[in-house]
């Protein structure tokens, strides 16, 4: 495995096989459900691991081997586990480290499914779960009993783009021995390595950022030998959210530009929201690229740039709200960020409907809060349509 000091070599050359056969540069794509052993020897070897080799495609396939080898070294770990979904990856980290009685304490607000397999799903499974609001640390602290395990958190918080402090959180965790684990998808590698900065698993819908095209639906989980060795050989192994390996393909393929299009999406997203911030018609911004925002100060440290997603108000009512949306010719209305294409989105009746109207009140997601996953378009182009669409709201501020 070929590997650099720099993620720009390593999205390309990490984890790489080599087809020693015919010498395809492009990985290919082991489409098989299972594999020939020589004999029943070496297919009793294999499974007592006592003998390297893939067996059954729900426990390993090379192409799927190769998107995990790479993932682990853009995160700078040592192993990671591909998923069929980020919601599989998730799930499967956390029911490998959580057990009935157990405890986990995740952040107030977090991407919609997950809030409800923890509200929801975990708590009828008799694992007890405490929503924090992690940026207060007296809170977090007090919020960790004799029976926690896991930590959980994503930064920056979809949809409403709060920044906590993941050393300061990393280092709770390691104090008190409980797993910690942080959800990376809004920053992706390029911008923000968690294990650097202390945290035991990162988790990603790869779906997002990592595939870039918006033609997959895929998870990782990246972290040390012994903590993904668990996740394979119990989650994964035998729930089976796995990945395809034509989908690990894709993905392998999107990594190549991961670093240009996330610069590009982040450099878009800062002009966007310096747009916003000072038209007339928007009352609150939230993204941690601009000074006003609580999480300009990781900037820097903890995070490179503010990333491609931003949150915004109208000063408009929410049926202006929809009128807006609903006017623009280039943005499309979809869930999913990450893709080329600008998608905007209405959190409180879409990613964040599993949330009863309390339960999204909490965690400060509005009824008007209308999130934009800024693409690689020409940045004039992007604010064109938003203007264009702020006037047809008639939405003079
Ligand atoms: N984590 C975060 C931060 C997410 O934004 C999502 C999906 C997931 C996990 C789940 O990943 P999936 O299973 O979909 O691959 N977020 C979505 C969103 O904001 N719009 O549509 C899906």
């Amino acid at each position: 495995m070929t590997q650099s000091k720099h993620l720009e070599t390593n999205t390309i050359h990490a984890g790489k096989m080599r087809d020693t056969q015919h010498g395809a540069l492009s990985t290919p794509i082991y489409q098989t459900s299972t594999f020939v052993f020589d004999n029943v020897q070496q297919g009793s070897n294999r499974f007592m691991g006592e003998e390297a080799g893939f067996i059954y495609g729900r426990l390993g396939n090379p192409t799927v081997r190769e998107l995990e080898q790479k993932m682990a070294a853009l995160e700078s770990t040592e192993d990671a586990a591909a998923f069929g979904s980020g919601m599989g990856a998730i799930c499967s980290v956390l029911l490998a480290n959580l057990n009935h009685g157990d405890h986990i304490v995740a952040s107030t607000a977090l991407y919609g499914c997950t809030f409800a397999l923890l509200n929801h799903k975990f708590k009828d499974l008799g694992i007890e779960v405490s929503f924090v609001d992690m940026e207060d640390e007296q809170l977090v602290r007090a919020a960790i009993q004799s029976n926690t395990k896991v930590i959980f958190l994503e930064t920056p918080v979809n949809p409403n783009l709060v920044v906590f402090d993941i050393k300061m959180l990393a280092a709770i965790a390691k104090e008190k021995s409980i797993v910690s684990v942080v959800d990376n998808t809004f920053m992706s590698p390029v911008l923000q390595n968690p294990i650097e900065l202390g945290i035991d698993i990162v988790v990603h819908s790869a779906t997002k950022y990592l595939n870039g095209h918006g033609d997959v639906v895929a998870g990782i989980a990246c972290g040390s030998n012994e903590q993904i060795q668990n996740i394979k050989l119990t989650t994964l192994k035998d729930m089976g959210a796995i990945i395809s390996p034509n989908d690990a393909w894709l993905i392998i393929r999107g990594l190549k530009t991961l670093h240009l299009r996330v610069e590009r999406h982040s450099q878009n997203a800062q002009v966007v929201a310096e747009h916003l911030e000072q038209h007339q018609s928007i009352s609150d911004v939230y993204y941690p690229g601009l000074e006003s925002h609580p999480g300009f100060k990781y900037i820097g440290d903890q995070m490179k740039a503010g990333g491609g997603v931003i949150a915004f108000e109208l000063k408009g009512t929410f049926e202006q709200a929809m009128l807006f949306m609903n006017s623009l010719k280039m943005c499309v209305i979809a869930v999913s960020l990450g893709d080329a294409e600008t998608l905007i989105q209405h959190p409180a009746s879409m990613t964040h409907s599993p949330y009863t109207d309390e339960e999204r009140r909490d965690a400060g997601i509005t009824d008007t809060l209308v999130r934009i996953a800024v693409g690689l378009e020409h940045v004039e182009d992007i604010i064109g349509d938003i203007d264009q669409a702020l006037v047809a709201a008639n939405i003079s501020g």
